[in-house]
């Protein structure tokens, strides 16, 4: 058994999320700043069903499937965990890992994660929106619950530029929240996702807060909407790999052979 100082230094490595456990006059829309960047591991990991199997997952994607003098992105990568997870599973190659996010908090963060790890191949980070980014020569592109984030008119264009953007081969993995079309459903996978976040120790209050906070800021698709959207670009197989609730990821894998 691990000595007791063993437990005091994981247990203080994340700080907890309180952010809305107090009541507020007025609840702000909901933003990547300083005080969710310092406690964001803590949120994400309560809030989002099957994070960890998500990053493991993109961990076990990137053995397959970057390849080498490729470059693989994180795009919204906060404090780049799929980044990481990209970075060490990827020593059978030579590529470039990018991190891409518009939060300055998040990005400063994530600068200081990536370079506590010696990984078998570069991370980069960019500050700024992936509206304006760049994608080429890409093996694997990874986001993950960050187009929820992008105001709907733009994400047609964003999954364009990524195929664009993408090797022959190469795959999106997409990770949302998602919206059941019919209203009874969605308010069963609403509740069961409550449950889970209360399961977690959030409070009543801290559920119905944080919901107020993103209900202009985070605007959800259905899976139907994603499955169009990306065989529109270009995508010839969309794969729903995993769902939990309402929280889904995909795989849009574009095709080997597409001559172009
Ligand atoms: C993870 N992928 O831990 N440009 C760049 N970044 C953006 C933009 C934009 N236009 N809009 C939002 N973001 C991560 C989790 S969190 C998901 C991603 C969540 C960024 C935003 O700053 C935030 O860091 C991230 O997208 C979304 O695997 O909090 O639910």
């Amino acid at each position: 058994m691990p000595p007791f100082s063993y437990y005091v230094v994981v247990i203080s490595l994340h700080k907890s999320d309180n952010l809305f456990a107090s009541p507020m006059s007025q609840v702000s829309d909901f933003q990547f700043d300083e005080q969710v960047a310092d406690v964001f591991p803590d949120m994400i990991q309560r809030s989002v069903p099957g994070y960890q199997t998500i990053l493991h997952t993109i961990g076990e994607l990137a053995k397959s499937y970057i390849t080498d003098g490729s470059r693989a992105y994180d795009l919204g990568c906060s404090l780049g965990a799929a980044s990481l997870a990209m970075a060490r599973n990827s020593e059978h190659v030579d590529c470039e890992i990018i991190g891409i996010d518009n939060s300055e908090p998040m990005i400063e963060r994530c600068a200081r994660k990536v370079k506590s790890f010696h990984l078998p191949n570069p991370v980069t980070l960019h500050c700024e929106s992936i509206l304006e980014s760049t994608i080429s020569h890409a093996s694997m592109v990874v986001m993950n619950f960050t187009l929820q984030f992008l105001p709907p008119n733009n994400r047609l264009a964003m999954l364009k530029k990524i195929y664009d953007g993408l090797n022959p081969g190469g795959i999106l993995l997409l990770s949302e929240k998602i919206q059941h079309p019919s209203e009874q459903g969605n308010r069963l996978l609403v509740d069961l996702h409550h449950q889970f976040k209360r399961n977690n120790g959030y409070s009543e209050l801290e559920v119905s807060q944080k919901r107020a906070a993103l209900e202009n800021v985070m605007l959800t698709d259905t899976f139907a909407t994603h499955e169009s959207r990306l065989r529109e670009v270009g995508f010839a197989d969309v794969v729903m790999w995993f769902k939990c609730y309402n929280f889904s990821s995909i795989i849009a894998v574009k095709t080997a052979d597409t001559q172009e």
